[in-house]
């Protein structure tokens, strides 16, 4: 175990400390812009943070009420601070707000679902599952919410010469981006709801988007409809969540 905290102390315990001198010769490297706080703060921080993302919920319902620009722009750039994979940011962003092209995907995507919904692409279980959500086929919200942000996964990416360079744990990264993504609109006031029609390969071919990119989710995004409901449901307890390994 260790305990100390002492820069000097825990240095020496690296026998492979990273950087090695070889690699730090050969790629830049900075020190790492990191401010130290005390366990009551951080206890202080982190709190404030957890009372936030618990009040967070995936609405159905948004208000048609303008969005400005930046703050989406602003949810993506945090968004694309997420970890990837080597450093790839294997992610595109598609922000729409143009009603015609949101009401072109709006019926691609009801198209998708009514198949899903009613000709049984989706089996007993799946619709078991989703019963407590009443969710079908109608996704008025694609043309209602001021936005819709459709997140791109690359596959690969294309350099100038065009040749192409393999991306690493796309889905991962992609995952961690799409957290950051609904933190952010969550922290700024808006709301969004992860939505993923099935299959969405339309969304690729309406957007216009290159072979590598494939669509991974799509969040409607706006400022709930006031009174909207959602379904009353609890948040497992954390010791559901968390194994903590090294208790008896
Ligand atoms: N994509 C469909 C079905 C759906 C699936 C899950 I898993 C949900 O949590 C909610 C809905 C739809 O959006 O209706």
């Amino acid at each position: 175990m260790v305990k100390s905290v002492d820069a000097q102390e825990d240095q020496a315990l690296y026998r492979h400390p990273y950087p090695s001198p070889g690699l730090a010769a050969e790629y830049p490297f900075v020190t790492y812009d990191h401010r130290r706080i005390d366990d009551t703060t951080m206890r202080q921080r982190s709190e404030v943070f957890q009372a936030s993302a618990n009040r967070r919920r995936s609405v159905r319902m948004f208000s048609s009420h303008p969005v400005p620009l930046d703050l989406i722009e602003s949810a993506v750039a945090t968004a694309s601070t997420a970890p990837s994979g080597a450093h790839k940011q294997p992610w595109t962003f598609v922000a729409v707000s143009d009603p015609a092209l949101k009401s072109k995907i709006r019926k691609l995507a009801e198209g998708e679902e009514h198949e899903n919904y009613r000709k049984n692409r989706m089996n007993a279980e799946w619709r078991e599952a989703l019963a407590p959500l009443g969710t079908d086929h109608h996704k008025e919200f694609l043309e209602i919410a001021p936005w819709l942000v459709v997140l791109f996964a690359q596959r690969y990416e294309v350099l100038d010469d065009g040749s192409t360079r393999k991306n690493y744990y796309v889905k991962e990264s992609v995952g961690m981006a799409a957290g950051l993504f609904v933190a952010a609109i969550h922290e700024m006031g808006l709301a969004t709801l992860p939505h993923t029609p099935s299959p969405m390969a339309f969304l690729r071919t309406v957007l216009n988007r290159p072979n590598q990119e494939r669509p991974f989710v799509m969040f409607p995004v706006g400022h709930p409809l006031p009174g909207t409901r959602v379904p009353d449901l609890a948040r497992k307890p954390l010791d559901e969540v968390l194994v903590v390994a090294d208790r008896d």
